[in-house]
């Protein structure tokens, strides 16, 4: 089957292409994300808005994705995006470093749409955040430490074998499964 990953991450999509056992081509266009705490909501609405944009004829998936500090009250969360923009990881790892606790997780809310149905999976994974390590991946990788290694010093395999986003598109991969 093929899907279309709506998104302006290529970041995501190499991610996606690696894991899914289908053809997955990125439609790079920036849909409205609405002010939300929930990441399963902005993703979903996402979803519907970006399948009719693409045209309306092939299935969409959508990532809206986050990283929570456990010691910064969940900061930057659903707000991720425009932290990374504004801020940069260096200056989220300085506002991480002197917690007592550096706690984290990535969350991840995939979104399918294809004009029947809208489905979301989700997938988290814990760890904490560390000074810059590793040249991999994309976004806060460098900083986010899951078993002694940073996601940038992973492989894309490597990371979606753990990863939040790896989590979420083996549901869909499953969902998909079962519906063949
Ligand atoms: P689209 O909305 O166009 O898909 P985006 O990068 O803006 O692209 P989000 O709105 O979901 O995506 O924001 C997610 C933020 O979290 C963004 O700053 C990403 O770089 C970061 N992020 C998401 N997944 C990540 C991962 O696996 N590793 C590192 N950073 C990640
Ligand atoms: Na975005």
């Amino acid at each position: 089957m093929s899907l279309l990953f709506v998104t302006t991450n290529a970041g995501k999509v190499r991610e996606a292409r690696d894991y899914l056992d289908a053809d997955v081509e990125q439609f790079d266009y920036d849909y409205a994300e609405i002010q939300s705490d929930e990441l399963a909501e902005i993703a979903a609405r996402g979803a519907r808005e970006s399948f009719e944009a693409a045209g309306g004829d092939e299935p969409v998936i959508v990532d809206d994705s986050g990283l929570f500090v456990g010691g910064l009250e969940g900061f930057p969360g659903p707000y991720s995006s425009y932290v990374e923009d504004t801020l940069g990881i260096e200056r989220v790892w300085k506002l991480a470093e002197d917690l007592d606790d550096r706690a984290a997780a990535f969350r991840s809310v995939v979104a399918y749409a294809d004009g029947e149905t809208v489905e979301t999976f989700t997938g988290e994974v814990p760890g904490r955040i560390v000074a810059p390590r590793g040249t991999g991946g994309f976004g806060f990788d460098p900083i986010f430490e899951h078993d002694g290694e940073t996601f940038a010093e992973m492989d894309t395999a490597a990371k979606n074998a753990v990863s939040h986003r790896g989590r979420a598109l083996a549901s869909l991969a499953d969902w998909l499964a079962e519906r063949e």
